[in-house]
């Protein structure tokens, strides 16, 4: 092995005799250890499986790069690129993913195990890259891995955040959140590169002698920030096109102040440094919540503006003009973090490239387009137009005039007072906010929601009035997941499994594996699926046990509810319908009770009070229940700390009941409840978001569908929000309540959730009294058929078998095909 790094050595200095990676073992192996002796300077017999890890990374790199290249010479032909902006990539590991889209799995595998190394242990040592909360900034990611594969010319543009989302650990049942440091031993994937822009804020505006209001306007700013690109590529499955994903730092013009640093003055030379720099320093950890801090302002306008910078040049050295660039460029928005880009857009060609103000406005228009992602008014992004003068003075002003254009356009159309302030960019009557989702409407010249209830209610409820003065601009692209990470790499034992029953050409076209639905009544396949889904939970109670204490019998069933915790996604209807199934133990044990494992995982904004008491409220039941020696393994509840794409790739594949309870309207889509239906888990759910369309695909006999629907909802929230009486109507309701107000759970502190459960009563704006009743009467229904297996495994089976459409390649083909108007290839 020794001789055999020193050859890999002295090949990587010579340069010419490293053999080229052909994917043979052999040349894997002799790249890996020249990364490991010149790159990560280790010698085999001391390296570390970090060591090992890294080394393995930039050896795949390099063999990712060859394609890189060739894609970006045959993207010099002139195409269409798509630009995606986003706040946030939720990538989690990427080795797996890249050495099985570039198939060198096998070689990769081999090449270490010949180094006496395990690929399966090294790729622990990967940190999550977690620059995003949840669904849409994985959604993010799945987009890229997509565009990749459907060989879609195009960049991802976000920041480089130093600490992505916090490290949740529990104590006592509290959250707490610890920094996230996922570049503490650097981050092999990534290329840093020369290519800066600069990014100005603050000062002052003056119009040009003799010009015109629309005219160029002078911004002479006060505080100048560099944006630094640093690249990583993105490889599509197969390995035949790679994407970049450029991600911008923050860095200070002048590294220090040397005028104070003279004078003796260390500390405050760096101090404006450390200010700057705090704009790439960490991810707002707020899911479906505004931020609504300067800080956050600054980083969508510092990566805004440095994206819009980079593919304008881009653009004018491939083509020279500036007039092409709708037809050469599609820039998506993800959600309005982002839509200050817009107006960034009008200034540079206004201002700087000095086009006329019409024109400009077209071409903005053309190119941008925008996805929705909630209704809820908690997320809808507003600034403080005090603010936003204070900020970024130059686009106050242009977004006065847009406005003034907009209003006019709509007094022209006939809009009395009442819409017209429904339609304004600028909020009056909450003192003075520029509402970001009406601006990137009007922007735009595609709006999308992300499932089709939900574009359904973008346009009925959130843009009725601009929907009506620009009719036709929205519709509907439903989420995606890509199955090659969340089937193919999460799920091996089961993809085997589909590969032998159907062939491998499920694996490019998900759609063939509609024809599981002719086995799934053969007994021998329903055993080897059951075989499956066993050796998954049989690895996860291991984990469970590691990272919890608490023993899980692998047989049980596996209920899963795992996502952001937040109160319209209802853990507490869990939990609580948990309780009254406790209750309903102990007053009969003797009955025969189909032993279910309750696993929860989730993160909780820091500042977000309830949420943070439904953990520990799930903690406190989880400490009674699974102690309670009557209960024995017919109830356990689990809560897994620090849930991220990484344990979800573990729970994913071994949950056997997927919860997706959120009141109806609320949930956007939902992308976890498509990669569980995937992975053949059986669907618990409202009548909301992508439940709706999975229910359509699989089947309604296939789904366990509970509660209100989304007009429902709305109906019974017109009568009234107080549900102290419908819980007093409730005895099992109210005796679960009363157990938990009177400290049950809680003996050495008896009003812990005395706010929490009086707060549901009186203002129950989730429904959780209105749908208890029918979310336990089709609990009871899960547990009627898990005790026949026959019927439960057709179920599974037909899971997967009919959810090919939820591929992220189908998502990502509509997008291209109706709103950026770029040719796809097949993957
Ligand atoms: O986007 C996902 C959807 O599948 C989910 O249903 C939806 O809840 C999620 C402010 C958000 N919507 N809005 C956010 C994230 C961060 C933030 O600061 C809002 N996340 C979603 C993908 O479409």
């Amino acid at each position: 092995l020794h001789d055999l790094a020193w050859k890999a050595a002295s090949g990587q200095q010579e340069g010419s005799s490293l053999p080229p990676l052909d994917g043979s073992v052999e040349a894997m192996r002799l790249r890996i250890l020249g990364k490991l002796i010149y790159q990560v300077g280790r010698e085999p017999r001391t390296a570390s499986p970090r060591d090992w890890f890294v080394a393995t990374a930039y050896a795949v790199r390099d063999a990712a790069t060859s394609s890189w290249f060739a894609d970006r010479a045959a993207e010099g032909e002139g195409g269409k690129r798509v630009y995606y902006l986003s706040l946030e990539f939720l990538i989690g590991r990427v080795l797996m993913d890249t050495i099985g889209n570039l198939g060198l799995t096998g070689q990769v595998r081999e090449a270490l195990q010949q180094c006496g190394v395990q690929l399966d242990e090294i790729v622990l040592e990967e940190p999550d890259a977690a620059l995003g909360n949840g669904g849409l900034g994985r959604l993010a990611a799945c987009f890229m891995e997509s565009m990749s594969t459907l060989k879609i010319p195009a960049y991802g543009y976000g920041i480089r955040y130093e600490h992505g989302l916090f490290r949740q650990v529990i104590e006592q049942g509290l959250q707490r959140e610890l920094p996230e440091t996922w570049l503490a031993h650097g981050n092999p994937w990534e290329f840093p590169r020369a290519t800066f822009y600069p990014v100005d804020f603050g000062g002052s505006v003056t119009g040009e002698p003799g010009h015109e209001p629309t005219g160029p306007h002078v911004w002479t700013p006060d505080e100048t920030i560099h944006a630094v690109a640093y690249d990583t590529p993105v490889v599509g499955a197969g390995g035949q096109h790679t994407n970049t994903l450029r991600l911008w730092a923050a860095r200070a013009p002048e590294p220090l102040q040397l005028d104070a640093f003279n004078r003796g003055d260390h500390v405050g030379a760096l101090r404006d440094r450390v200010k700057t720099e705090a704009i790439s320093r960490v991810l707002y950890p707020g899911d479906e919540s505004s931020a609504g801090q300067e800080l956050r302002l600054r980083q969508e306008y510092f990566f805004a503006s440095a994206s819009l910078q980079d593919l304008l040049s881009r653009h004018l050295v491939e083509f020279g003009t500036l007039d092409t660039l709708p037809d050469k460029a599609a820039i998506q928005l993800n959600d309005t973090h982002p839509a200050i880009a817009i107006i960034e857009m009008m200034r540079l060609l206004v201002d700087v490239h000095r086009l006329d103000f019409d024109r400009a406005w077209t071409i903005t228009n053309e190119t941008f387009s925008y996805t929705n992602h909630t209704l809820l008014p908690e997320a809808l992004e507003t600034w403080p137009v005090a603010l936003m003068e204070r900020l970024l003075p130059r686009h106050m002003q242009l977004i006065y005039l847009i406005n003034m254009r907009h209003m006019q356009a709509a007094r022209d159309k006939g809009a009395d007072h009442r819409v017209l302030a429904e339609l304004s960019l600028v909020d009056e009557l909450h003192g003075r906010r520029v509402r970001m989702g009406h601006l990137s409407f009007l922007g735009c010249h595609a709006i999308n929601g992300v499932s089709a209830l939900h574009s359904d209610l973008v346009r009925s409820r959130l843009f009725q009035d601009m929907d009506q003065l620009y009719p036709g601009r929205i519709s509907n692209k439903t989420n995606g997941i890509t199955f090659r990470r969340w089937l193919h790499r999460a799920n091996p034992g089961l993809t085997r499994l589909l590969v032998e029953t159907l062939g491998d050409g499920i694996l490019s076209d998900p759609l063939q594996m509609g024809r599981l639905a002719d086995h799934a009544d053969d007994p021998a396949l329903q055993a080897a699926f059951a075989a499956e889904r066993l050796a998954c939970k049989q690895r996860l109670a291991i984990v469970i046990r590691e990272r919890t204490g608490i023993v899980v019998d692998p047989a049980s069933l596996f209920d899963v509810q795992v996502k952001r915790i937040h109160e319209y996604k209802r853990q507490l209807l869990n939990i609580v319908q948990a309780i009254a199934h406790y209750r309903a133990i102990l007053a009969d044990p003797g009955r025969h009770w189909v032993p279910r494992v309750k696993i929860f995982a989730g993160k909780a904004a820091p500042g977000y009070v309830r949420a943070k008491e439904i953990i520990r409220l799930v903690h406190d039941v989880a400490q009674m229940v699974n102690n309670d020696p009557v209960v024995g393994d017919r109830l356990k509840i689990v809560y897994m700390p620090n849930y991220n794409v990484s344990l979800a790739e573990q729970i994913v594949p071994a949950a056997d009941l997927s919860e997706q309870i959120s009141t109806a309207g609320m949930e956007a889509s939902g992308t976890g409840n498509m990669k569980l239906a995937l992975n053949g888990a059986l669907t618990i759910g409202t009548l909301d978001g992508a439940n709706i369309e999975i229910r359509d695909f699989v089947g309604a006999e296939n789904i366990f569908i509970f509660g209100l629907t989304a007009s429902e909802v709305a109906a019974q929230s017109a009568t009234g929000l107080d549900s102290h009486h419908a819980v007093r109507a409730n005895p099992v309701l109210s005796e679960v309540f009363d157990m938990i107000t009177s400290g049950q759970f809680s003996p050495e502190e008896p009003h812990r959730y005395r706010n929490l459960i009086d707060g549901t009563q009186s203002y129950d704006r989730f429904m959780l009294a209105a749908d208890f009743d029918s979310y336990a009467a089709a609990q009871a229904e899960v547990d009627a058929f898990w005790q026949q297996p026959a019927r439960w495994w057709r179920m599974a089976m037909l899971n997967t078998a009919r959810l090919g459409w939820f591929s992220s390649d189908r998502s990502i083909r509509e997008y291209a095909e109706s709103i950026w108007r770029v040719p796809v290839m097949q993957p």
